[in-house]
């Protein structure tokens, strides 16, 4: 058997940060990630498709995200299951009380565990829904899955732990599950652990949303009973298969869907102007300017230099002061003085005020050597 794991779509959000038409963008490839997924669902012949929750990133989500994500459901063409999580919880109004979903959409609505069979599988799908935006109590405490020769699998949002706000599920109650795998989501990173016999996973979210949700994003494409294959393809060309777990008769990998992705590099600042020609990226970077510069970089003109070879980019300065500058401040002269002060400040400086007292030690030495003002 084999199931297509992913979660955490958040389809909708409010993707702040970016100027209005690349966000629009981005919103566009975030709508389509369904697509993706019921593409690859196709290719990889999966026979059912676990979706622990928040899918939409809330209830003011746009009645054609919900049409297009009902569509692509129905377009993988096997058992799907949605556990809604706590940004899509469960309620009488929510898009998943509608009456568009298709016939191979199952959606758990309420907060206890429904197991729901899938005989031509030999196989159980236990899940549970969000009835609020919080939950206190571990969905899974109590449960142990009959000891009947079926393939037990759990879909469920909540966070591996034993307390929370976020449905906390405890290690224990995994273990005891009897569940072969966790489809779990919440976490917006991949991971993966095992609890017992049981292995547990997250996809994290399949397209970063900003730079806390860094690098490759996708889903876990999971084998029960047969070993993981080699990467596949996907529309966009050759996915990326970062991670592969096995735990018994489980094994699963991952496979990248996002369309671009938030990364943060470290570049020299004395080097910039070598390492960027080479460079031509559909992602969206922040770039760390390091090493040693006497001036501040100039930030406004390095993007726009940038700019054309990124979908976005945007640069953060964290130069230091030349270290032999520093050698100065023995000097019995007034330059001397001021390196001293300036020095004591930056030592005892809170981690926030240490770039405006960086950049007041550079226009204080150009003041007191005579140089020009230099200020980009
Ligand atoms: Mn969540």
């Amino acid at each position: 058997m084999k199931l297509l794991h992913a979660a955490d779509f958040h389809m909708d959000s409010p993707l702040t940060g970016l100027p209005p038409d690349k966000s629009a963008l981005r919103r566009r490839e975030l709508r389509d990630v369904p697509a993706r997924l019921a593409a690859l669902a196709r290719e990889e012949k999966v026979d059912l498709v676990l979706l622990p929750g928040d899918l939409l990133d809330g209830d003011r989500v746009y009645p054609e995200t919900v049409r297009s994500l009902a569509q692509a459901l129905g377009d993988m063409a096997v058992p799907v299951f949605i556990a809604p999580g706590n940004h899509d919880w469960f309620h009488e109004k929510s898009p998943y009380a509608g009456d568009f979903w298709p016939d191979n959409v199952h959606i758990f609505t309420a907060p206890e565990l429904q197991g729901i069979e899938l005989p031509q599988l030999n196989c159980v799908v236990h899940g549970c829904a969000f009835t609020a935006p919080h939950r206190e109590d571990d969905p899974l405490a109590g449960f142990t899955a009959p000891d009947d020769g079926k393939t037990h699998l759990l879909c469920l949002h909540g966070e591996v732990g034993t307390a929370g706000s976020y449905a906390p599920i405890a290690p224990g109650s995994l273990e005891r599950s009897g569940a072969v795998y966790a489809a779990l989501g919440h976490v917006h990173a991949a991971g993966n652990g095992r609890a017992g016999q049981t292995l547990w996973a997250y996809p994290g979210c399949p397209e970063g949303r900003g730079f806390d949700e860094l690098g490759p994003k996708g889903a876990w494409i999971v084998y029960i009973g047969e070993p993981a294959q080699a990467a596949v393809s996907t529309p966009d060309g050759p996915a990326v298969v970062s991670v592969k777990v096995t735990s018994g008769p489980v094994s699963g990998k991952f496979v990248q869907v996002c369309r671009r992705q938030y990364r943060i590099e470290s570049v020299e600042a004395n080097s910039f102007s070598d390492w960027l020609p080479r460079i031509e990226s559909p992602d969206l970077v922040r770039i760390l300017l390091t090493g040693e510069s006497r001036a501040a970089p100039d930030l406004d003109a390095l993007t726009a230099l940038a700019a054309p070879r990124f979908f976005h980019v945007e640069l953060r300065d964290q130069t230091a002061l030349p270290v032999d500058l520093w050698a100065r401040a023995d000097e019995d002269s007034l330059t001397g003085l001021f390196l001293r002060e300036m020095r004591s400040r930056l030592e005892t400086a809170a981690e926030g005020d240490r770039d405006k007292l960086l950049l007041a030690a550079r226009f204080g030495l150009a003041a007191l050597e005579g140089g020009e003002d230099i200020r980009p």
